[in-house]
């Protein structure tokens, strides 16, 4: 069964080609609907196949001539007039324009002119000079194609967290119904939260392996086998690999912890063992103090550890150690000295800082957005809508006026709601780290998110010296999504995150963690140096509708990468202390 991202991935191929046949106006509608798709709370596909093509009418930006195709697309697996596109433009597209700047215009022209389809075929005329004898492109253009066709190929290898943890979550809901399973958890990068994984990793503890392994491989879910053994299986789920283990019980803690990794983590706790007359690996925890060569077999010595993870960690005298944690970054020194972070939880935020309504390009009114955010049970609630400027797609900003129109119609809502409403708005950063809101707007507002849009390749000194500018502005409140990197489409900005925690922390302006998991920025090692230098962290959504409100889980996650407790985060204080840190 499709996903809505699966869908929403057909009309932005879709979106893609059109453009590279240069078809004006539609691919902009195409990509419009695939965002809504993708953001939609309701699984689409199942209710089509339901019979209830109703459900489309709900998704803003969805029309008949995109409701028949996503039918069609349902009833068939294809959507014919994609087929005829992609017959006539046989092009890798979506490899292709992971190439930052390299869109769909260029790649149609790659193809036109030099027969480029994949991004083999794109690196080979590269390396051959032939791309700046194309008009219209030059040597600068040649060169960054050549740097960048790396970084295009690996990030084509990773799904979002945001796309791959719903379904591991769907996998264990599986998994917990098959009688054969005692426990069920997931492991590898997913269940440390990484924001893009390679495959999700699924462990079961059983009696009966093959009952399990049968069981996961006839799920309704699964598109195609890869492999199936007695004690593991792969399979596919849309684009996503899931990789299934199973173990005795007795040997679930180890190999939990095992597959959990990450590699690194591993590596130095299994040193840490080696130095205590310890062995650790998949089946257990080994006392081989005794034992003369304790590499002579996988179960040599005294098992003292194996069924629990817990158990893993204490037969070493540490504390278990929580898997977002787990990436040598000084988890295990922490650990033994006592000093791990008391992790901020999704119960600890009280409220959401930077969110979108159609007053720019949200999809609805302050109201309902406010509504939503009351029912999650927040304490308070920040717009914060686009000002004007570069970046912001054509007249979706707000002018100076507007904002000032628009920080009455929050007050009004605010009036109204039973949590505490913040008026906001999202300024530019400019190349310069300036952002141009006028005394007047500056003075009515309650919070000022400022986030980078533009001048996204500018080497990290610049940029550092970019944000940092930005955190000393002192009507900067929070330093919104602060490299502008989309995970899989482009890097963003570089910086150094430890100048930039220790500005933040002099001058009290907030490091965002967005929230929306094709960003995640800040991301774990940016947060955890910030913190280091003491800088505020605010975890924030960017929602633009309410069903992404709950990109929150998201965030809270990477803010544990982090090492995020609690008191880091604005959004967790209560909000009269928050109201204090925003005047
Ligand atoms: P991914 O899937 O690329 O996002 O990253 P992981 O960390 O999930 O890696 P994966 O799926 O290859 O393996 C899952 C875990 O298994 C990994 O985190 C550590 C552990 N592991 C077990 N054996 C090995 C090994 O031989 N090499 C590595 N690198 N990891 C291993
Ligand atoms: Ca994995
Ligand atoms: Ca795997
Ligand atoms: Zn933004």
């Amino acid at each position: 069964m499709a996903t809505n991202a699966e869908i929403a991935g057909r009309f932005e191929e879709f979106a893609d080609l059109l453009e590279a046949d240069d078809v004006e106006y539609k691919p902009r509608a195409y990509r419009r609907a695939a965002e809504n798709i993708r953001a939609h709370p309701v699984p689409i596909a199942d209710r089509v196949e339901a019979g209830d093509e109703e459900v489309l009418e709900e998704i803003d930006g969805v029309g008949d001539a995109i409701s028949s195709k996503i039918v069609e697309y349902v009833d068939t697996g294809e959507i014919e007039e994609l087929e005829e596109l992609r017959a006539e433009l046989p092009i890798d597209i979506a490899d292709i324009t992971r190439i930052e700047g390299v869109g769909p215009k260029t790649a149609g022209t790659l193809y036109r002119e030099l027969g480029v389809r994949t991004l083999d075929d794109l690196e080979a005329v590269a390396e051959a000079g032939e791309i700046q004898e194309i008009s219209g492109f030059g040597p600068k253009t040649e060169e960054n194609i050549r740097d960048n066709i790396e970084f295009a190929r690996e990030v084509g290898q990773r799904q979002l967290l945001g796309e791959a943890r719903p379904l591991a979550d769907d996998v264990l809901e599986f998994l917990e119904g098959v009688e054969a399973v005692e426990r069920c958890e997931v492991a590898g990068s997913i269940r440390r939260w990484r924001e893009t994984i390679g495959d999700v990793d699924v462990l079961v503890a059983t009696e009966v392996g093959e009952d399990v392994i049968e069981a996961f491989v006839g799920w309704d879910s699964v598109d195609s086998e890869i492999e199936s053994g007695p004690e593991k299986a792969s399979v596919r789920v849309g684009e996503i690999r899931v990789d299934l283990r199973v173990v005795v019980p007795a040997e679930f803690g180890s190999a939990l912890q095992y597959f959990t990794g990450s590699k690194d983590h591993n590596v130095r706790l299994r040193n840490y063992a080696i130095a205590r007359d310890m062995k650790l690996n998949e089946y257990g925890a080994f006392d081989v103090s005794a034992v003369d060569d304790p590499d002579s077999g996988q179960r040599v010595g005294e098992r003292v550890a194996g069924e629990t993870e817990e158990g893993m960690y204490s037969s070493l005298g540490l504390p278990w150690i929580p898997p977002e944690l787990r990436t040598d970054r000084g988890e295990i020194a922490a650990a033994e000295n006592g000093d791990l972070p008391d992790l901020i939880t999704r119960e600890d935020v009280r409220g959401d800082l930077h969110s979108h309504t159609e007053w720019s390009d949200g999809n609805t009114s302050i109201e309902a957005m406010v509504e939503a955010a009351a029912e999650m049970g927040y304490e308070y609630y920040g717009v914060a809508d686009h000002a004007e400027g570069p970046g912001i797609v054509g007249g979706m900003g707000l002018s100076d006026t507007e904002i000032i129109e628009q920080i009455e119609a929050i007050r009004e809502v605010a009036a109204a709601s039973d949590i505490a409403v913040f008026a906001g708005i999202e300024a530019n950063v400019t190349a310069d780290g300036e952002i141009s809101l006028s005394a007047e707007v500056l003075e009515a507002l309650d919070v000022v998110v400022a986030s980078p849009h533009s001048a996204l390749d500018q080497d990290a000194e610049t940029a550092t010296e970019r944000l940092v500018r930005a955190v000393e502005n002192p009507a900067i409140d929070v330093l919104g999504h602060p490299s502008g990197r989309l995970l899989n489409e482009r890097s963003g900005l570089d910086f150094d995150a430890t100048a930039l925690g220790a500005a933040a922390a002099e001058h009290d302006t907030a490091l965002e963690i967005n929230a929306n998991p094709r960003r995640l920025d800040l991301w774990g090692s940016a947060v955890q140096a910030a913190l280091e230098n003491g800088a505020p962290i605010s975890i924030n959504t960017d929602a633009h509708q309410p069903s992404t409100l709950e990109y929150m889980r998201w965030g809270v996650h990477t803010a544990r990468r982090g090492w995020a407790e609690p008191a880091d985060v604005i959004n967790t204080w209560e909000l009269e202390e928050l109201r204090e840190f925003l005047h």
